[in-house]
């Protein structure tokens, strides 16, 4: 079956072969124009995936499992009563980037065209709405300008603000690809030393939230060197008056933070390399000035004439499988429908399209003020589908405190028990990837099929039929669909409605599309692969424009929290982990949440690589292990956001960063929080590894993984340990207990086989847990090794896994390289397979070379 990846907004074709009724094997579609047979570590684990943990299998209404049709009726009855009583805009709708694009199309129209309220925002307003917000202000509408080809013809690729290498990991391997055959310059902007900035010809570690002075110290300095496009400002671009005047002239290295020679050889690259590509992601949008660092790049492409043509463009990348299709239908509340905004004649068309009895007034609330205004009692019911807010809001403790403040939440989602679906009233069950059936865009704006090749478990049912059932219920017509395909034709037809070329997405000549031609539906993209190549651009007088935008320092931080706090992602986990997490394979990159701390930092906050430590904000405060790199600037701290009630009592990111957002797009600045962190000190610490997942520990930090045969968890707290052996399941034990010491050692078997071990210890000296994990898996494991924690004959220590695929360890790829004087990836590759499969750990393998020829 060929189908796209759930997961980030590259959006690759994936091959799925089913091999029994909830197993399949994954390849990478070679056909595929995102990916062209390439995946990447998650994608690549999907079949992990699959499997009937912990889903949903049955609509709830409380904790009692009911029939759809009660839950259904529920739904609407309550909704349609807080509307009589409290009009539109007391319901709200909270959707996701991770909806398909007829689902969301569904949601928008239900609640837009037929409940009349603009509440209906989503997950993006966190993710890519400054990108939307600065492509409308320089094009007029939401479009991105470039294709991914572009990166194979560019001669330089800028990545502002990304992690590639681990967030689109199959973008990474083009751009590698083409540096590898055409000598691509690459320059990394981002205040963290990443595995991507690792690789790159240069890396600008800039002081966070500086971005906009190191554009337009830039633009300026392209015009001070006579090298703007005259003719391309002159024919495509509005300049206000006094742009160039007012553009501030700043010490850019001091503003920045970097060295004066460093912003001149990236001034330099620019300079020489007509032909670049501005790849941005979230250090962009995540920011209280990220709609202004969008158009200060987009500023430089403009005035530069780099865009339009091959090879050239600034390129906001998507983050979730369908933030663009979600972008396209109107799922933000700042937009209608189609890629109309709210002005009368485009809401009375929206309404006669959808002939429907009601408009929106206008734009509603987004993410943040919806979740404020529940927490005000203003939002009276709520439903949130494909997303998990009481994680990944800001402030996320007041976003808990809105959900238990709203007195009807309906959660959708295909997980049973996520810390969401605590504050539901309703839950219902939704199809999960393998399942679902529609189409999703990626970043490049190629629509794609997304087919199911399992049979619906239980009684899970797709969002947009439960979406429409509870329309069809609140009395609406119009939502009498057979299947995707009647939506989609519904969609396609709405983006040409009275359209006469105004707006771009145009997607009507697919609107007569018949079910055979949609299920059979090949990749296609829409604007082409350079969309203002050969059009103007979507403004009354058909240019672009340059946006006057300065630096305005993020200036928030106090006495008492003089650090920064920077949030972003792991390359093998996806968001709140309800579904990577179920993977064994990926939960070995990183087990734990770390805080990543510069030496120094860690000097003077006291804190020791390996140790626990407590980061605390504004608003809330939560505990890490500490890994202590060179990798951090000074006084930054660099914390993951995947951990959830669920997986930890630590590393609760979402409780940290402030609400603070960018005027325009109502973004969060997620990644530049004012923060402090003091060691924790534990009075003991171990671990325990499990074949069934242990309930949760009660001690102070406890974080718990999937491992191949079963769990383990990591566990640290004061006062009296033996507590924790409580964790422990029924069979034979053997214990070794050394109260002087604080040592406890235990293993518990059943008929021989291992179901369980833990270890404590109030000092040093665990044992590794790679050895014990895999025992849960081997028969007749020896006691006495067991609770030495060791076999009697130790196999070399393999060091943390970085190749999942072939599970190979740092420190066997160390002794290859120095045995075999082992000079590229490549080389480690043909030596030991490391890095041959999916390649998501190629620039993991490059660090650990020598240095000066890693980039070979
Ligand atoms: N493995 C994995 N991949 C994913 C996801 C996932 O959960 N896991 N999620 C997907 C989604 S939804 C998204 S949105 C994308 C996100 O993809 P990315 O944006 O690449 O990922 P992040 O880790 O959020 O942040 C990127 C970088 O921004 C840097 N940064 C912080 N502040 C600044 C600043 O002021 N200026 C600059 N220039 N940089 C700064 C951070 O240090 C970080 O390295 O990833 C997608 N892909
Ligand atoms: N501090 C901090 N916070 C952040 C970010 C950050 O960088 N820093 N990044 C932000 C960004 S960019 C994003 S995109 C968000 C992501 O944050 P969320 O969207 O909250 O995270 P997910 O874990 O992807 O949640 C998706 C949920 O939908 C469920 N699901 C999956 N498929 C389906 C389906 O087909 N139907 C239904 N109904 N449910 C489904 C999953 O089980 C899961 O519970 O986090 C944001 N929050
Ligand atoms: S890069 Fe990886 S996560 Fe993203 S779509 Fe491709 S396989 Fe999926
Ligand atoms: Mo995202």
């Amino acid at each position: 079956m060929r189908t796209t990846c759930p997961y980030c907004g590259v959006g690759c074709g994936v091959l799925a072969t089913p091999t029994a009724a909830r197993s399949a094997t994954i390849k990478g579609d070679p056909d595929h124009p995102a990916n062209f047979g390439r995946l990447c570590s998650k994608g690549t684990h999907l079949g992990e995936t699959i499997g009937l943990d912990g889903r949903l299998l049955a609509p709830m209404i409380g904790a009692k499992a009911v029939g759809w049709d009660e839950a259904l009726d529920r739904v609407a009855s309550r909704f349609a009563a807080t509307i009589a009583e409290h009009g539109p805009d007391s319901v709200a709708f909270y959707a996701s980037g991770q909806m398909l694009t007829e689902d969301y199309y569904v949601a928008n129209k239900l609640m837009k065209g037929f409940i009349g309220t603009g509440n209906i925002d989503t997950n993006s307003r966190l993710c890519m709405s400054s990108a939307v917000a600065a492509h409308i202000r320089a094009f007029g509408e939401d479009v991105v300008p470039c294709s991914y080809d572009a990166l194979d013809a560019a001669d330089l690729i800028i990545l502002v603000g990304s992690n590639t290498a681990w967030c689109h990991p199959v973008i990474w391997q083009r751009i590698e690809a083409a540096r590898k055959a055409r000598g691509t310059k690459l320059v990394v902007i981002d205040p963290r030393r990443t595995e991507t900035a690792d690789c790159a010809d240069l890396h600008l570690a800039i002081a966070p939230d500086t971005d906009v002075a190191l554009f337009n110290g830039l633009l300026l300095e392209m015009r001070g060197t006579w090298r703007l496009d005259g003719r391309f400002l002159a024919e495509r671009v509005e300049v206000p008056e006094g742009f160039w005047k007012d553009l501030p002239r700043v010490d850019v290295a001091r503003t920045c933070g970097i060295a004066a020679e460093d912003v001149q050889a990236f001034y330099d690259l620019f300079a020489e390399h007509p032909r670049t590509v501005t790849l941005f992601s979230q250090g962009v949008n995540q920011s209280t000035s990220g709609t202004d660092k969008g158009n200060a790049i987009i500023n430089l492409h403009l005035a530069t004439g780099r865009i339009g043509k091959l090879g050239a463009g600034p390129f906001s990348i998507t983050g979730q499988p369908n933030a663009m299709g979600g972008r396209e239908v109107g799922g933000l509340a700042s937009t209608l429908a189609a890629h109309m905004g709210f002005s009368d004649i485009e809401r009375g068309r929206a309404q006669r399209f959808w002939r429907s009895p009601t408009i929106c007034p206008g734009p509603g609330l987004k993410a943040v003020d919806m979740f404020e205004a529940m927490a005000r009692g203003k939002i009276k019911a709520v439903w949130i589908m494909a997303t998990n807010p009481a994680v990944s809001m800001p402030d996320a403790r007041m976003a808990r405190v809105a959900l238990a403040n709203c007195p009807f939440v309906v959660v959708s989602d295909c997980i049973a028990n996520t810390d969401t679906a605590v504050y539901a009233q309703v839950k219902l069950p939704a199809l999960a990837w393998g399942e679902k059936h529609g189409t999703v865009t990626n970043s490049e704006r190629r629509i794609s099929r997304q087919r199911g090749f399992m049979a619906a478990p239980g009684e899970a049912r797709a969002d947009w039929w439960a979406i429409a059932e509870v329309a069809k219920r609140m009395g609406f017509d119009g939502f009498d669909y057979a299947g995707p395909a009647d939506i989609f034709r519904e969609f396609a037809a709405q983006t040409g409605f009275e359209n006469d070329g105004a707006r771009l997405l145009d997607l009507s000549a697919h609107a007569a599309i018949d079910d055979a031609g949609y299920d059979g539906m090949a990749p296609f993209q829409w604007g082409g692969a350079s969309p203002f190549e050969h059009r103007p651009f979507t403004t009354a007088n058909g240019k672009a424009r340059m946006i006057a935008v300065r630096h305005t320092p993020r200036d928030d931080a106090t006495r008492a929290l003089p650090l920064r706090l920077n949030t972003g992602r792991y390359r093998d986990q996806w968001h709140t982990m309800t579904r990577t997490g179920l993977s064994p394979t990926l939960s070995q990159h990183r087990r734990e949440p770390l805080v990543e701390v510069h030496p120094e930092t860690a000097q003077s906050y006291g804190l020791v690589e390996g140790g626990l430590a407590r980061v605390a904000t504004e608003h809330g405060s939560s505990v890490y292990r500490v890994a202590v790199t060179p990798a951090q600037r000074r006084r930054d701290l660099f914390v993951p956001i995947h951990w959830t009630d669920r997986t930890s009592s630590g590393g609760r990111t979402g409780l940290l960063p402030s609400t603070l957002r960018d005027p325009h797009s109502g973004q969060p600045g997620f990644k530049n929080t004012p923060a402090t962190i003091t060691p924790y000190k534990p009075e003991w610490s171990g671990f325990l590894i499990t074949r069934e997942r242990p309930s949760a520990p009660d001690c102070a930090y406890w974080t718990v993984v999937r491992t191949a045969h079963g769990w383990l968890t990591e566990i640290a707290g004061r006062g009296d340990a033996t507590v924790v052996t409580a964790l422990l399941p029924m069979g034979e034990r053997a214990e070794m207990i050394d109260v002087r010491r604080g040592v406890i050692r235990a293993a518990v078997t059943v008929g021989g086989a291992l179901h369980a071990a833990l270890f404590v210890s109030r000092g040093p000296g665990l044992p590794p847990r790679d050895w014990l994990v895999a025992q849960l898996g081997a028969d007749d494991p020896s006691v006495t090794e067991l609770l030495a924690g060791r076999a009697a004959t130790p196999a070399p220590d393999r060091g943390p896994i970085v190749c999942v695929c072939f599970d190979v360890g740092m420190k066997t790829i160390l002794a290859a390289i120095t045995e075999r004087a082992l000079v590229s990836v490549e080389a480690v590759g043909a030596a030991i397979n490391a890095g041959t499969n999916c390649g998501s750990c190629r620039p993991a393998i490059a660090k650990l070379l020598p240095k000066e020829l890693s980039h070979a």
